[in-house]
């Protein structure tokens, strides 16, 4: 391994960069650039099945599309590779059996593109650290065509140093939002500014990277644009894939999109990245320019729900509610969710009953814990008090499902803690609870506590217990068996004392048992029928979609079909017998629960203890 120079910043870096730059485009002109998203899996992770059910995530790429408008202004052609959207596509046309096909198809379709547009500079975009193997590939592949590489994205920014490292063909990187050190980079490369006026940049020349620091982060004016949408096909990408994760209960067909209404967040917990990222304010923009989005979106793309990628969406209430109004009063007569969460403190009435008026179906609130100690050492916005207040206001709108992110695996967290967390959980009744073992990211605070004090080590593997779920993650692997069946018993929170802090694989145990008792037994006691009806549509995704391996999720959606309907499908039955039949694991793990499927025969609807 060769060893790496320290990055130079600053009138160091300046004359360097300056040289790069005319090394790069001796010319003073840009006339064609290409901008790429890479798949979000490698081929070592991809399963062809998964991406043929529909799996996986087929985002738009919002952050390219708006880069691409920001250059379309200045008279630059630009398109958009979305090789994500390309893979899904392609196995959902019965184009790829294997790792192979997978890598062949991607390639094929940059090749193509490449010969075909012959851009000045490629723009590779990572948003996830998970994804950063796929990201090397392709960015390895671009460097066969000799064109300047562009890298940027919240994974590439946060872990600068490390990615330059591993793509020795990248050239500069683009920090943070793109839209205006990107728009400074395009006139330095025409020579109509100088290199000195240029920020939030890392140039490289062989080992050495060159920092141009300062801040370019846009004004909300700014960024008050809507993307290229001609440019991304955006009315077909949720036919390949799922665009959040109220997915369920929609009619099949339905068109989702994403749209983004503010940048930051008022937060800043140690664990999220987005404050690095976004900076410590929130930026918002216009609420007409956002109508007229949604408007764009329904009447070109025939879009009809949308899923926000605000990290604070209901930061402003008045604005918000005026968003929400908007929406009304224009009649734009469509529905959307906010998976990505949004604050327990700004549930309030009058912001909820306008979510629902506007077509709210889901909404995620980020609750981490139900231990106050954590919540304050992690610096969460709100206490238990606080989330408990918010789960009462949205247990009075029933038809939007409710979830919340739960977190296990805080430094120091006790068993007692994880209890309090479950016991809070219980008492706020919300529909689904999606719980994570802690994730690390880089450039996070916690990511640095925990270096400190050697609870991780630098450059912790990625696909490692601590990245275990998504669509990639390990907790498929957990649904069809192929994990150690380590958990035997039940009574993990008696066995373990309270003040014990559990290690990697209790967590995934107690991860295990979480989802169980918080998800899958609340689910079997729902009572009322409206909720019930829900449950049973986000249960059918579930098992035709996202974990088609569970055998819980099967047998739990019999089990709600049966209270529903007073029987259960006989196909499905059968299909639940063969599944339980031929998985040792799920057997395993049904006789730990204490579940067991002959239950569904008998003429009242098991409901457990
Ligand atoms: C929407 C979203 C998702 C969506 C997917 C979005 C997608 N594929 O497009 C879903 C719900 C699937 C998702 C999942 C996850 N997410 Co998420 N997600 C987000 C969120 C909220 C918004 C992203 C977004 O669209 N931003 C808006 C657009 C405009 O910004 P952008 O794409 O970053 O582009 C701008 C710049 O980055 C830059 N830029 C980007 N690319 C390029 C390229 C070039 C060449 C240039 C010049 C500039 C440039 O310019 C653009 C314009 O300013 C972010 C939070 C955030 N604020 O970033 C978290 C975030 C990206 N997610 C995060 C995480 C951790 C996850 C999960 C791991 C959660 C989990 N535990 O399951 C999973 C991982 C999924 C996976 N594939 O493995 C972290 C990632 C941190 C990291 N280092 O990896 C973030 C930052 C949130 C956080 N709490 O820290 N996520």
């Amino acid at each position: 391994m060769q060893t790496q120079s320290p990055m130079l910043h600053g009138s160091e870096a300046l004359s360097e960069c300056k040289l790069i730059l005319e090394k790069l485009f001796p010319e003073p002109i840009l006339e064609k650039v290409m901008l790429v998203t890479p798949p979000d899996a490698d081929r070592s992770i991809f399963n062809p099945e998964g991406a043929h059910r529909g799996t996986y995530s087929n985002f738009p790429p919002y952050g390219l599309a708006l880069l691409a408008n920001v250059l379309e202004s200045t008279g630059i052609q630009t398109n958009i590779l979305n090789l994500n959207h390309i893979v899904l596509k392609s196995c959902h046309e019965g184009n790829i059996k294997d790792g192979e096909d997978f890598d062949n198809i991607w390639k094929n379709s940059l090749k193509v593109e490449i010969e075909k547009h012959q851009p000045d500079f490629i723009g590779v975009t990572c948003m996830f650290t998970m994804t950063l193997d796929s990201f090397k590939a392709v960015c390895e592949y671009i460097g066969h065509f000799g064109i300047p590489l562009l890298i940027g994205g919240v994974a590439v920014t946060n872990d600068i140093e490390t990615i330059l490292d591993d793509v020795p063909n990248a050239n500069i990187a683009v920090l943070n939002e793109g839209e205006v050190a990107l728009n400074e980079l395009v006139r330095a490369i025409r020579r109509e500014t100088n290199v000195e006026s240029l920020g939030q940049l890392v140039f490289r020349e062989g080992n050495q990277k060159y920092h141009l620091d300062g801040n370019r982060r846009p004004t909300e004016s700014e960024f008050d644009i809507a993307p290229a949408f001609e440019k991304i096909q955006v009315g077909e990408l949720s036919k390949y894939g799922v665009i959040g994760s109220y997915q369920a209960f929609l009619k099949k067909g339905t068109r989702v999109a994403t749209s983004l209404s503010n940048r930051g967040c008022r937060a800043r917990c140690t664990f999220c990245s987005v404050r690095n990222f976004n900076g410590p304010e929130v930026r918002h923009r216009s609420v007409e320019s956002i109508l007229d989005e949604l408007e764009i979106l329904k009447n070109e793309y025939g879009i009809s729900h949308i899923m926000w990628l605000d990290d604070d969406l209901f930061k402003d209430h008045p604005r918000t509610i005026s968003l929400f109004d908007g929406m009304v009063s224009r009649n734009l007569n469509m529905t959307w969710d906010a998976s990505n969460g949004v604050l327990a403190a700004s549930c309030v009435d009058e912001v909820i009953s306008a979510s629902a008026e506007s077509g709210c179906i889901g909404l995620t609130i980020g609750i981490e814990s139900g231990n106050d100690e954590m919540l304050r050492s992690s610096l969460k916005p709100a206490t238990v008090e606080v989330n408990l207040r918010a789960a009462e206001v949205l247990n009075r709108y029933e038809e939007i499902h409710s979830s919340a992110f739960i977190i296990i695996g805080f430094p120091n967290e006790t068993m007692s803690m994880i209890q309090d967390t479950i016991n809070a959980c219980i008492t706020m009744n919300l529909d689904w609870y999606r719980i994570k073992v802690l994730q690390p990211l880089p450039n996070t605070p916690i990511y640095y506590q925990m270096l400190e004090a050697g609870l991780i080590t630098e450059g912790d593997d990625s696909k490692g217990v601590r990245y275990m779920t998504g669509a990639y993650g390990k907790a498929n692997d957990n649904d069809r068996g192929k994990v150690v069946a380590r958990l035997t018993t039940k009574d993990i929170f008696s066995r373990l004392p309270a003040q014990h802090v559990p290690d990697g694989n209790e967590l995934e145990d107690i991860w295990f048992l979480m989802n169980y008792e918080l998800n899958y037994r609340r689910v079997i006691q729902e009572q009322r029928i409206i909720k019930q009806k829900k449950q049973e549509q986000f249960l059918r995704f579930l098992c035709e979609n996202t974990s088609p391996d569970s055998v819980l999720a099967f047998y739990t959606r019999c089990v709600v079909e049966k209270r529903l309907n007073n029987q259960i499908d006989p196909e499905r039955l059968s299909s639940l017998h063969a599944k339980y039949d031929e998985s040792p694991y799920w057997q395993d793990k049904f006789k730990m629960l204490g579940l067991s499927i002959n239950d569904l025969y008998e003429g009242h609807a098991y409901i457990p203890e």
